[in-house]
């Protein structure tokens, strides 16, 4: 296929993930740091499907993202500084599935560049750690580090100029304390405005972001032994806390973000409705109107049953947590 130096292609697959503890806002936008740190499980459910080749046919990189080819954007600087460390120089063709709606708060950019991070390594025949390739998929979207690992992730900020203690490293493996989470899809549609755009104008106009950056550290603290004791009260609590705050802080943009519809804030109260009933279930939400539940798998079909029957849900999806980004074909 007019590769030389044997063949240049790797496919790889990751999952997504949803922060309990949650980021939003950078230390550094070029380097993209994020300025908190965060905590997020991966999930089995959902995932994305990338394969790289690097080729010599190519006059330059191409993405084709679900059938359809999209602009390459952050994707290169990927790209590029996978071909830095392996001394390459073809440009690559990455073919990049979801099985799950992309750009709507499902955290598909999180998937997307882990997968991206391990197909294109693997692809150009370099050998890179987790904690690497943590740090790299981080390059294209500051969630993706965390998909890297599967179970219980935790994101550091990190304080060096270059970024290179901003990884992620897991926290629990999942089977270690199975939890599901329901998501309940409130509208399939890309959002409006971009994780990376909402989070610039938030630290730029938010009289909270301030206040949410430097009381980030105790609430990873407290989410982290939360998730070593396999609390479930505690985690949930904190996890709605911090899913709060975080829209405090987009509320509070201007202008405001307001990512919710009517359906996710009846899903909210149809959460804590079936708490006060004695069934433990947390919600959480991101840049996106999906609402997402945590709760035991034993109580997952019970709690799709009544986010299900919410108007304006269109659909739920339940998934238990998931496993590590892997290079599936070489
Ligand atoms: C999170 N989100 O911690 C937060 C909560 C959404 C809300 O990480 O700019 O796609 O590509 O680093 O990682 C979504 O932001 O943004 C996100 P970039 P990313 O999961």
């Amino acid at each position: 296929d007019g590769t030389i130096g044997g063949d240049l292609t790797a496919r790889a697959r990751a999952h997504s993930n949803i922060a309990l503890a949650k980021y939003w806002g950078k230390r550094d936008a070029t380097l993209n740091v994020p300025a908190v740190g965060s905590i997020s499980i991966t999930l089995d459910a959902l995932h994305t499907d990338t394969t790289v080749s690097f080729d010599t046919g190519l006059a330059d990189d191409e993405l084709w993202l679900d059938g359809r080819e999209q602009p390459v954007g952050k994707v290169a600087v990927v790209l590029d500084l996978v071909r830095e460390r392996a001394g390459l120089d073809l440009r690559a063709r990455v073919v990049s599935e979801n099985n799950f709606p992309t750009g709507a708060g499902l955290a598909s950019s999180a998937s997307g560049f882990a997968a991206l991070a391990v197909a294109a390594t693997a692809a150009a025949g370099i050998e890179a750690t987790p904690r690497e390739s943590s740090v790299l998929a981080r390059r294209g979207s500051a969630s993706a580090a965390r998909s890297i690992f599967g179970g219980y992730a935790e994101l550091h900020a990190g304080s060096s100029p270059d970024g290179s203690d901003s990884f992620a490293e897991p926290l629990l493996e999942g089977e270690a304390w199975p939890l599901s989470v329901v998501v309940a899809i409130t509208d399939p549609g890309p959002k409006t405005v971009s994780s990376t755009a909402g989070m610039q104008a938030t630290s730029a106009s938010s009289p909270f972001y301030r206040p949410w950056v430097e009381s980030a550290p105790a609430g990873l603290d407290r989410m982290r032994a939360a998730i070593l004791a396999h609390d479930l009260e505690t985690v949930g609590e904190l996890a709605e806390h911090s899913c709060l705050a975080l829209h405090s802080i987009m509320l509070t943009t201007r202008p405001a973000l307001i990512y919710w519809n009517a359906a996710t804030v009846a899903g909210i109260h149809a959460v804590r409705a079936l708490r006060a009933g004695g069934l433990p279930v947390y919600f959480t939400i991101d840049a996106g109107p999906q609402l997402k539940a945590l709760c035991r798998p034993e109580d997952a079909a019970a709690v799709s049953a009544a986010l299900a029957a919410i108007p304006g849900v269109a659909e739920t999806r339940t998934s238990t947590l998931g496993p590590a980004a892997r290079v599936v074909s070489k």
